[in-house]
């Protein structure tokens, strides 16, 4: 003798599974995040979001419906076709030619508008706009460079506001990946190749050091962005999220003039001084690959060719950028050549600095 089928548990167990799913879907779509109601995609931030949410919502919300029919039909079924007695069997099944057809070109049409949607949205964002604001990114293990126009470099990024911004994109190392959800916008970023995203985010986001400034209303700006490297690139991957900060044209450019901008004081030089010389001078008489720093101002260098020197402006100036020219005897002429790679602020930072080391 077969055992009785529980048809009507399983009916139930099936029912119970698709209205929880339901009531899940609907949940994450209106359930609060951040104090507003936020649907299945991020914050949008930029021009691109509005086109990529509404194909991902078109597709979303057909699926409620074939999820809603599918799984409707299936308990309705499970209902009316369930196993009456032992000696129940199948009947025939019929074909029904219409039936058939509809179902084949209905989702072929419903298919090809998704195909049309998502192809208009791809060209609109692989195709820069003409007047673009470009900004270098370099990734490495693990942090990114971003690089502006002007020569400053920043490791979080911070763009203008409602300005379309091109990211021309490169990787010292491994692959990563620049994606920021708000924005719509993700890429692979390769070694040894560049790649490109551009965006415009038209709202200014709330400035990180004065988050409480109660002259900014929320609706006039928007909370800050993250940054992402969404490719797995070793250790200390998910160290490489970064803020990303959107400003008003004007504070932008005073951003970008401060970036730049070189602290010519004897502390800027001390600064300059542990980046850069350190290796090979010292500041408090210690000996090392280069003659010490202390007492050197002002002071008179016996050097070759030339026998003695003042340590002038122009000799510190002149060993820097031409370090051979007048090389102190004693040392090696092994320094090296600082040409491109101090600016002149720098320098006239570190003779203020020597001038402290009496
Ligand atoms: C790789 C090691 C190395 C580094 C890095 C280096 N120097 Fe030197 N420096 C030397 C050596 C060796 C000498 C002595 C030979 C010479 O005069 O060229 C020297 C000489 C000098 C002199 C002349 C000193 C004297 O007693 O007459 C000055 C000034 C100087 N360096 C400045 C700098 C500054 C500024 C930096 C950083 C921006 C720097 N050096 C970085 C190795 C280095
Ligand atoms: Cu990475």
């Amino acid at each position: 003798m077969t055992p009785k089928h529980n048809n009507n548990r399983t009916m139930i167990g099936v029912l119970a599974a698709g209205i929880l799913a339901i009531i899940y879907m609907i949940y994450v779509m209106v359930a609060p995040q951040g104090g507003h109601i936020q649907g299945w995609t991020p914050r949008a931030s930029s021009t691109l979001a509005e086109g990529t949410d509404w194909v991902f919502n078109f597709i979303n919300y057909w699926n409620y419906l074939f999820f809603i029919g599918v799984v409707a039909a299936m308990g309705y079924f499970i209902y009316k076709y369930q196993r009456k007695s032992d000696s129940d069997r199948t009947e025939k099944v019929k074909d029904s030619i219409a039936f058939e057809m509809f179902w084949v070109i209905f989702p072929t049409l419903l298919v090809m508008v998704v195909f049309v949607l998502g192809a208009r949205d791809y060209m609109g964002q692989r195709v820069t706009p003409k007047n673009v604001y470009e900004i270098q990114a370099t990734a490495f293990q693990w942090g990114w460079t971003f690089t502006y126009p002007n020569g400053g470099t920043s490791d979080s990024l911070v763009v203008p506001a409602n300005q379309p911004v091109r990211m021309v994109m490169t990787s010292n190392d491994v692959l990563h990946s620049f994606y920021i959800p708000d924005f719509r916008v993700k890429q692979d970023v390769i070694p040894n190749r560049f790649t490109y995203v551009w965006f415009n985010a038209p709202k200014p986001t709330l400035k990180y050091n004065r988050p409480n400034d109660s002259t900014l209303t929320v609706s006039s700006l928007d909370r800050k962005h993250i940054l992402h490297c969404t490719e797995y690139c070793g250790t200390s991957h998910s160290g490489m999220d970064r803020n990303v900060q959107v400003m008003a044209y004007n504070d932008f450019e005073t951003w970008l003039e401060e970036l730049t901008k070189v602290d010519e004081s004897a502390e800027g030089g001390k600064k300059v001084f542990e980046s850069k010389c350190q290796s090979c001078h010292s500041a408090d008489g210690t000996p090392g690959i280069g003659p010490t720093w202390k007492g050197l101002w002002g002071s008179n260098r016996s050097v070759s060719p030339g026998g003695a020197v003042p340590a002038d402006e122009n000799y510190i100036r002149e060993s820097i950028l031409n370090p051979g020219a007048k090389v102190a005897n004693g040392f090696p002429n092994a320094m090296t050549n600082f040409t491109g790679l101090i600016k002149d602020g720098e320098i006239k930072a570190i003779i203020e600095y020597m001038k402290t080391l009496k």
